[in-house]
């Protein structure tokens, strides 16, 4: 293992010390840095002043440095928001690590491009739709005994209400489930303190399991629900026969958090739009978001999915659209659902981390609200409701199920804890995450970000176990940050150091590929990823060799029925067979196995013009199968720079015309008009 930041060494870094190495113990190598022969400190001074650095900024950079080779402290696992990929980010350094293809083709990582990987992202379809980006909102890191463990990763699609499997032991997509109840969601992914569920609360209330109704109908036919995704952590796949949900009132569920601890078995969601608006502004009714704001409280939903699971398997469920699923009323009537108020237009519900309390914040209230886990259990025990929502949900007082109220600012949005008993809090319009004690309610400290924060996220922020000294904000915002790049601008995570007196802005990193929403941040030493695949041929859905691995001196190509199997090894710097010819309308069955063992040692291959890209890291057995649907001579080749003979690595598929067939030669002359269009 490579050396990481020890924790010690950031904490030191107050400035006297950190100048005081930089001008002593440092001295020869920031000489080196200046590289205008002056002495030690004054190098650093000239530096300074020649890039127009003050001391914060030097401290800023000497907590964020990593140098060549060294390991960074922490993974943060973002979404990718629109791209609908997930992204790897190294913290402090905040050096980009990965894009992780998830929802969307990735060619790189041959993602969606010919091999077997299509048949994930084929899981993800909708019938009669192929979709083919996401939008992405909350990574849920699995979590055993209520903290990440670092082997599975959960990804949410707004847009398609999907939640995808990714296995941290190659980070790779294993699997796409598409929820058949619901055709959004938001609430999701977030997992129980042992991945037995990937929970998944929609957001925009429809028909369940589809279908049309009248919108004049909304209040008796649209409806929300909530999805208990099962979670087979042997198999490390989702479940979907062992999976249910409950149906909710047509509010607009938001975030969900689960309880862990003293609320463990018990699962919690908010909602917007209690008001059941529904739009319509060109008929005569207000806009959406007026006629979804004119309540002072909406309803945060109280759910026990412990006895939810239990009526379940005594089949008190009903079945919609393939979906186990406990009615509205059936949860009434057996105390799995139950609401409080909550203020107003909230937007995130985040549990501490001894699971006693719940923050939440709304978009249009300037509190953060302290709920007590223990305050509710009791009322519900004693069945103490100040009465029932219009579907006869049971609602429990507020001012009873409360510890205290804290006046964060404008635009709280979401909470996560360190282990000093703090809790940070976004404040949206405010553009500042807000420090404050969850004990004494008080608010200790706000700094500015840029700008309109929306997520952020802390190591281990969510769990049982937080870790304290950073917090990411996830801003919405970039504006003047960066260099101009047109009319659509990056988002801006910034890193701030949380550890010492006051709050320290330490790092700007854009995002440019979609709005990220949410984050986690893991320990780098709960992540331990295979080097390679092993031993070679090893097909990476099933992790098992695979039917068609190839070894070295079994390559050959062969005619069948099905069409031609061509069995090829991989390794610098040859394909093996190079030559394949087949003719015009053969189904060709590529098998191909990169026969190397050495780490990094990964070759890509496409064919031109027939849209294939693999990546073949070493080990990987790819399968790809096309049709050679037209004549001609189509080169392939390695698409990774992976040795001295690089350009080498190439061989061609020679398509012989059928009979009476012209042959190649189309492609010429074709897009000569478009060309000059352009531009
Ligand atoms: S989020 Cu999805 S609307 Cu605040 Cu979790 Cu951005
Ligand atoms: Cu293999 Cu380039």
């Amino acid at each position: 293992m490579q050396p990481v930041i020890p924790r010690s060494i950031r904490r030191l870094a107050a400035l006297g010390a950190v100048l005081g190495l930089a001008f002593g113990c440092g001295q020869q190598s920031a000489e080196l840095a200046a590289g205008n022969g002056k002495a030690g400190g004054a190098a650093v001074v000239a530096l300074m002043q020649a890039r127009n650095l003050s001391e914060a900024d030097v401290r800023a950079a000497l907590k964020t440095y990593t140098p060549t080779g060294r390991h960074d402290e922490y993974y943060m696992f973002a979404s990718g928001g629109h791209s609908g990929q997930a992204i790897v980010i190294g913290m402090p350094s905040m050096r980009i690590l990965k894009y992780i293809g998830v929802f969307t083709p990735e060619p790189w990582q041959g993602y969606g491009y010919g091999d077997q990987s299509g048949a994930v992202l084929a899981q993800g379809d909708r019938p009669g739709r192929e979709l083919r980006w996401a939008d992405t909102h909350h990574p849920a890191l699995s979590e055993t005994a209520g903290d990440y463990d670092g082997e599975y990763l959960f990804l949410n699609d707004k847009a398609g209400a999907r939640i995808a499997v990714i296995s941290l032991r190659d980070f790779t997509t294993k699997q796409i489930v598409v929820n058949p109840l619901i055709v959004s969601d938001h609430g999701g992914a977030f997992v129980t303190p042992n991945t037995e569920y990937v929970i998944e609360g929609s957001q925009y209330p429809a028909p369940l399991g589809g279908g049309y109704a009248p919108i004049e109908s909304y209040d008796d036919t649209y409806r929300g629900a909530v999805t208990f995704w099962k979670f087979d952590r042997s198999a490390g796949r989702i479940v979907p026969e062992e999976s249910w949900a409950i149906e909710l009132p047509p509010y607009m569920q938001d975030l969900s958090d689960a309880g862990k601890l003293a609320s463990d078995g018990w699962a919690f969601l908010n909602s917007f739009n209690t008001e059941r608006a529904t739009g319509g502004n060109l008929e005569g009714n207000p806009p959406l978001e007026s006629g979804a704001s004119q309540n002072d409280m909406d309803y945060l939903h109280i759910v026990n999915w412990r006895r939810g699971e239990e009526l379940v398997k005594a089949g008190k469920a009903i079945e919609i659209a393939g979906m186990r699923v406990l009615s509205l009323q059936t949860a009434i009537d057996e105390g799995v659902l139950f609401f409080v108020g909550e203020p107003k237009s909230p937007h995130g519900v985040d549990v501490t981390p001894d699971g006693e309390e719940l923050v939440i914040s709304g978009k249009l209230d300037t509190h953060g609200t302290v709920y007590s886990f223990a305050k509710m259990k009791a009322l519900i025990d004693a069945k103490r409701f100040a009465g029932t929502d219009p579907y006869g949900v049971p609602i429990l007082p507020f001012e009873d199920s409360i510890r205290g109220q804290v006046e964060i600012g404008l635009g709280p949005l979401h909470t996560q804890y360190d282990n000093q008993g703090n809790a940070y809090t976004s404040l949206f319009i405010e553009s500042k995450v807000a420090k404050w004690s969850l004990k004494d309610l008080q608010v200790l400290e706000k700094i500015p970000v840029h700008y309109n924060v929306g997520h952020l996220a802390t190591p281990h922020g969510d769990t049982v176990n937080p870790q304290g000294g950073y917090v990411m904000a996830m801003n919405k915002w970039a504006i003047d940050r960066f260099s101009e790049v047109g009319p659509l601008l990056p988002q801006n995570f910034q890193l701030i150091d949380t550890s010492g007196e006051a709050m320290e802005l330490l790092y700007d990193l854009p995002i440019p590929l979609g709005e990220p929403h949410y984050a986690q941040i893991i320990r780098a030493d709960r992540i331990d990823p295979e080097q390679i695949y092993t031993p070679a041929g090893i097909d990476p859905a099933t992790w098992q060799q695979d039917p068609y691995a190839v070894a070295g001196g079994e390559e050959r190509i062969e005619r069948g029925p099905d069409g031609v199997h061509v069995y090829m090894t991989v390794v610098r710097s040859h394909f093996k067979p190079d030559t394949i010819r087949v003719r015009e309308g053969d189904t060709v069955h590529l098998h191909m196995t990169n026969v190397e063992q050495a780490k990094d040692a990964t070759h890509g291959f496409t064919i031109d013009t027939y849209n294939i890209s693999v990546s073949l890291e070493p080990g990987k057995h790819a399968n790809v199968s096309f049709e050679a649907d037209r004549a001609g001579v189509f080169p392939m080749y390695c698409t990774e720079f992976c040795s001295a003979l690089h350009l080498e690595m190439a061989g061609y598929l020679l398509v012989e015309p059928k009979q009476g067939s012209e042959g190649a030669g189309t492609a010429h002359g074709q897009g000569d008009a478009a060309r000059t269009a352009a531009r």
